[in-house]
């Protein structure tokens, strides 16, 4: 997401819900994961905002939308173009806009008119009808939001493309940067929207980025290497295991969950590869049963830390006990590492508070200050500034918007990267791969999120547990019938890299011929049937959400 804003825009854009009329909810469920989010959310909607949700399934969020577009998984891409087609070719677009600030529109608007909203409905199963209502309520209501999230559209190996296609929209219809658009924030703590400035991105980004060490992924994915200070942790297992192009022996991680990784198993082969591995955890995981060394960790309410919500509200929280058990929190082992190692690193030998310190500088918040507010307090925010890019451009290689993106011509010839948002299927399904499909003629959708599970971290807790005591997937009532399944009948989900055990639930939530199925289950791990390197060419995250499979019935 972040990647795909940056490459068009240079910047992220956050949506500004408060003064939106429309929002256009590019998937996102936040009355199952963010429900602070979801309070304003309806709030608003109470009061007369437009709501477009884009979902495969029927979720609380897409309930209560004006109009729910449900499409196949991993075909947003399709969906957008198709809503770019109806704008363009209805001249529904900010012509002022597009004409001042757009790079590469013509080749998009040639590109663009394969998206019909008939041959879309064929790719996507989005009624063309609903189609152009869509498209005609985002760009006709003024102000309107573009609402993404960090998952269900970059979770495939297209999704890096689908998300510039969608993002695109918004520059599109003139939303960028306004008040009820998506308004560029300063990357405050975290990179939460909050609207304060701190040095957070330069403290996580301590050389320039072309003077950093060959990070994990650097020679597969160089887009991500020339647009974040991170190493890609998809790749770890492969460079691991292939040592190319050094070897990674020792790895020190915080949490780190193998299970969390596509090809759960394999990430588990290169951690036994390793000859030295430290793990912390707040509990002894299966994943440090692997490691030589476990650090107990401490949890929140034992522990002071800095939090910052999007409306500006920041707490430094204060420890409701004496950590237990000889723990410690993560910050105290990384800053106390650092002095033993001697790091060349002045900063980071004083701990915590003198580093929080240094980040917050810009804001005038101290820890010692935050100290005196321990129900927390607002941060000093920054006043709004709308249309900066009329000062200072875009941070794209042309200053301007990129419909082609430049950055990804540079590596056109080696790559094979596409500077249009161009639309390509999963590599997974039915379009891209019909050999496979007669064989596996599901889509596997992993990972939507339910809501007394956070990950693996409450699957253990009994009173949540009970809410779903077994691993479940959901599936259509049509495809139930055909199979000759009922509820509670236990299935195999089948893949050409394994197979797990489940019980079947029935679902009016789901499309037919996909199965929904969440992550982080240990009796059922989803993530061990899917190919570890099935991932987006551009920005190496795994196609978690849309992979072929088969379902078979094992029993009653
Ligand atoms: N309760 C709870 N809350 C959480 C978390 C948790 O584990 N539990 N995890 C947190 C984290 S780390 C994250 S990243 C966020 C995720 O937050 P969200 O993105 O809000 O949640 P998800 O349920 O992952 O996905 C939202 C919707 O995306 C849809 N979706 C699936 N595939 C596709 C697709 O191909 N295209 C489109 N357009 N939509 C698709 C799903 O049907 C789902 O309803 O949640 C955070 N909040
Ligand atoms: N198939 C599939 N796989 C997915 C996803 C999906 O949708 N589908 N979603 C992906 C996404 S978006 C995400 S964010 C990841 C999440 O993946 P993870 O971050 O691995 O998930 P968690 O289980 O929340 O956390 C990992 C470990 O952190 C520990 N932990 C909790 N608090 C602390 C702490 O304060 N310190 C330390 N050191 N450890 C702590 C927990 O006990 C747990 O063992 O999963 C990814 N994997
Ligand atoms: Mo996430």
């Amino acid at each position: 997401m972040d990647m795909a804003f940056k490459l068009n825009y240079g910047k992220m854009a956050w949506p500004d819900l408060i003064n939106t009329n429309c929002l256009l909810v590019w998937s996102s469920n936040p009355m199952y994961t963010n429900t602070t989010q979801a309070e304003v959310i309806m709030n608003k909607k109470e009061n007369g905002m437009k709501m477009i949700v884009v979902d495969p399934r029927v979720t609380p969020m897409a309930t209560l939308a004006d109009i729910h577009l449900q499409l196949r998984p991993g075909t947003d891409g399709a969906l957008a173009l198709g809503m770019a087609n109806v704008i363009v070719s209805e001249g529904w677009f900010d012509k002022e806009f597009v004409e001042q600030y757009f790079h590469g529109f013509d080749e998009y608007r040639e590109y663009i008119k394969e998206f019909t909203p008939e041959k879309v409905e064929e790719i996507t199963a989005v009624p063309k009808e609903l189609l152009i209502e869509a498209a005609r309520m985002y760009s006709n209501t003024k102000p309107a939001a573009f609402m993404p999230s960090a998952a269900p559209v970059v979770h495939h190996t297209n999704g890096l493309q689908n998300y510039r296609a969608a993002l695109l929209l918004i520059g599109l219809t003139g939303n960028f940067d306004i008040k009820g658009g998506n308004i560029v924030k300063d990357d405050t703590w975290l990179s939460s929207a909050s609207g304060f400035k701190t040095r957070f991105i330069e403290y996580i980004t301590s050389k320039p980025l072309s003077e950093m060490k060959a990070r994990i992924g650097q020679e597969a994915f160089p887009v991500w290497m020339d647009l974040t200070s991170e190493a890609q942790a998809v790749h770890l297992p492969k460079q691991i295991l292939s040592k190319e192009p050094y070897p990674i022996t020792h790895l020190i991680s915080f949490g780190l969950n193998y299970r969390m990784w596509p090809g759960s198993s394999n990430m588990l082969k290169a951690l036994n590869e390793l000859e030295f591995f430290v793990n912390t955890d707040i509990f002894f995981t299966d994943t440090c049963r692997y490691a030589d060394i476990v650090l107990p960790v401490c949890t929140s309410v034992e522990r002071s830390e800095f939090k910052s919500y999007n409306n500006g509200f920041v707490i430094y929280t204060q420890p409701a006990i004496e950590p237990l058990f000889n723990s410690k929190p993560d910050y105290e082992i990384i800053f106390e590492l650092a002095k033993r190692l001697d790091i060349d690193d002045e900063l980071m030998k004083k701990g915590y508070e003198a580093n929080l310190d240094w980040v917050l500088e810009p804001t005038g918040m101290t820890v010692e200050e935050l100290k005196k507010h321990p129900s927390g307090m607002m941060a000093p925010l920054d006043p709004v500034v709308y249309k900066k890019y009329e000062k200072e451009g875009f941070k794209t290689p042309t200053g301007k918007v990129e419909c082609t993106s430049e950055l990804l011509r540079k590596y056109k010839e080696s790559h094979g990267y596409d500077p249009l948002p161009t639309y390509k299927p999963p590599r997974s399904s039915p379009s891209a791969d019909p050999e496979l499909a007669r064989k596996y003629p599901f889509i596997i959708n992993t990972g939507s999120r339910l809501p007394m599970f956070i990950h693996t971290r409450t699957f253990r807790l009994p009173w949540t547990k009970s809410l779903r005591p077994e691993p479940m997937a959901d599936i259509s009532r049509e495809d139930a019938q055909a199979l000759g399944i009922e509820q509670d009948d236990k299935i195999s989900i089948v893949t050409p890299y394994g197979s797990i055990q489940v019980k079947a639930n029935i679902s009016d939530m789901v499309l037919k011929g996909v199965v929904s199925i969440i992550h982080g289950y240990k009796e059922a791990d989803v993530n061990t049937i899917i190919d570890p390197y099935y991932t987006d060419p551009i920005s190496g995250f795994p196609g978690f959400k849309a992979f072929l499979g088969n379902i078979e019935k094992v029993g009653r």
